[in-house]
């Protein structure tokens, strides 16, 4: 195709002007930057304890010196394998004071999926909770031993063959090293699967991550408001970029009181945002179904929530109606995010410090300094407002490249520095960004990634399969549930249930198989790639 002329490229941009971005300094320096002015209000709430901006950045101080002690240098990866707690505040603060970068994730993951990222991040410690540690104990690689080729460390009893957390924090701040932090040099690695594939390391930068709060929370009128005298909660888990990004990392820049939360229940929840006026609440649509929904909710006082911010998997505008109506005072709107994209593409506008209107089910408009086009997916070519395509980002905030992968970061990031999301969306007359289908394989239950991929992998390593496609299915309640197409071998005695459970054992919880199909081949493509459109076709045939 002829390339396309100035004038037919449509770009959009934020309504709001944009903004001066500190985003030549380290991440730890930026989100602690204007602490000094209230060192004693409440930085983090947990579990009845109260720690101080001041004392949160002195013990993140005390655990990088600690974490040097152990010989973590710049450039190391730290695995935080972690629940909801201060220590994962501390461990990922104190990593990029000494250079360090953290890989983080879920510990509900099994040992095979924890050691996975393990030797793909080539991390040199992990940080969790004693509970996990005996999972960790067969790295199911004998080249790499438990304790003797990498520390554990955990936060609450000390654990055989392992060290304490309170040593960590025991180390004296003096010894602290110097580090020079370059501004492109890696701080986080969250794993993704992207647009196609088994799930990579994302690479973000101070930069990047810096870029993407000030998008949100910086400036005259921040998109994102967040007072000083703000509880907010945080009950997302930490180990994904939605929490880590928009609630932790903003909440420290813009100096509101973080609640932290270890997992979600729905009366433990409501007692909390009760007790400690919550006032802004990130959430998934999940758990808005429950606020909306649980008869509990009338029991509790929740009228300091002014604000929810809701993501990662879409919303429906009646679950959006349903929680409106329960919480008349507070602002109820959508972000639009990915891992690799740094991760906040967009942002409801009526967050905004000057707040602006948008329009039930929009995720809300792009964010400042950056650049959004909408692209044809057979063509290249970028589309005009109210034409749905492949929403596309560029800017300071996106990832610099999936670890060790340049084929997969040159998939997604093409020639021009445009992030390809494969997500299909549009731009309406007023700027509001609307999702309305998925072209990357990727399944979200309940926000949380399952990639197809990772489940066809293991699914072929099956001596009784011969092939095996996984697609998403439609659940209310969770959003998404993957189900798998399977060929069987000839002579195979495979049952539904027996796939399931060779699945099940491998993987967390929200990756298992919600139904098996047999069938006597995959319909694939010219080139081999599974025609996917047609078995969720079949899907939807055989449900109606
Ligand atoms: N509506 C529909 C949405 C939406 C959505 C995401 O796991 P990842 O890589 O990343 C995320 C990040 C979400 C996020 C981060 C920061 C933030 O402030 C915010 O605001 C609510 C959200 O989910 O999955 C990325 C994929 O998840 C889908 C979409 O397909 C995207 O590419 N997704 N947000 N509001 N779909």
């Amino acid at each position: 195709a002829p390339p396309q002329s100035a004038e037919e490229t449509h770009i959009f941009v934020s309504k709001l002007p944009a903004i001066p971005i500190s985003n030549d300094i380290p991440l730890h320096t930026y989100c602690f930057q204007n602490s000094s002015e209230y060192p004693d209000r409440p930085c983090l709430l947990v579990d009845g304890k109260s720690y101080t901006f001041a004392e949160t950045h002195l013990i993140c101080r005390k655990v990088a010196a600690g974490l040097s002690g152990l010989g973590i240098k710049k450039g190391d990866v730290v695995m935080s394998l972690l629940q909801n707690c201060a220590e994962f505040v501390f461990t990922f603060v104190a990593a990029s004071m000494i250079g360090a970068v953290t890989t983080t994730t879920n510990p509900f993951c099994t040992s095979g999926e924890i050691y996975k990222q393990f030797k793909a991040s080539k991390s040199k410690v992990i940080v969790t909770h004693s509970a996990y540690v005996d999972k960790l104990r067969d790295t199911g690689d004998e080249s790499i031993v438990f304790g003797k080729d990498f520390s554990v460390v955990t936060i609450d009893s000390p654990m055989e063959g392992c060290l304490s957390f309170s040593d960590l924090m025991a180390a004296d701040e003096a010894n602290l090293p110097e580090v020079e932090i370059d501004p492109k040099d890696a701080v986080a690695l969250p794993f993704s699967s992207g647009t196609t594939g088994l799930p990579k390391g994302v690479i973000l930068t101070h930069r990047s991550l810096i870029s993407s709060v000030a998008q949100q929370v910086d400036g005259e009128n921040p998109n994102l408001y967040l007072k000083a005298d703000d509880v907010v909660l945080c009950v997302l888990p930490l180990f994904h970029i939605f929490s880590l990004n928009s609630v932790l990392l903003c909440s420290l820049r813009a100096g509101a009181a973080i609640l932290l939360m270890q997992k979600f229940e729905i009366g433990a929840l409501l007692g909390l945002i009760q007790r400690h006026r919550v006032s802004v609440a990130a959430v998934v649509p999940p758990i808005v179904l429950a606020l909306a929904k649980n008869p509990m909710v009338d029991e509790f006082d929740l009228s300091s929530i002014r604000m929810v911010h809701s993501g990662a998997a879409p919303l429906g505008k009646e679950l959006e109606a349903a929680l409106l109506s329960r919480l008349p005072q507070a602002v109820l709107g959508q972000g639009y995010g990915m891992t690799e994209a740094g991760p906040v593409l967009s942002m409801c506008p009526s967050f905004a410090k000057l707040p602006l209107p948008t329009k039930s089910g929009s995720c809300g408009n792009v964010v400042r300094n950056a650049e959004l086009m909408v692209i044809d997916p057979d063509t290249g070519c970028s589309l005009p407002r109210n034409q749905p395509g492949e929403i596309c980002i560029r800017g300071p905030q996106i990832m610099k490249g999936y670890l060790n992968d340049p084929e997969a970061t040159a998939r997604t990031i093409d020639v021009d520095g445009w992030l390809h999301t494969g997500d299909i969306g549009y731009v309406d007359d007023d700027d509001d960004v609307f999702i309305v289908d998925r072209l990357k394989e990727l399944i979200k239950f309940k926000g949380f990634q399952v990639p197809p991929a990772e489940l066809e992998a293991l699914l072929l390593s099956h001596t009784q399969i011969s092939d095996a496609a996984v697609v998403s299915q439609i659940d209310e309640a969770v959003g998404e549930v993957p189900v798998a197409f399977v060929v069987p071998s000839i002579g195979s005695e495979l049952t539904e249930e027996s796939v399931k459970e060779f699945i099940s054992k491998q993987v967390v919880f929200y990756k298992r198989l919600h139904k098996v199909y047999f069938v006597h081949s995959i319909p694939k493509s010219a080139s081999g790639k599974i025609l996917r459109k047609d078995l969720r076709a079949k899907l939807a045939q055989a449900s109606s």
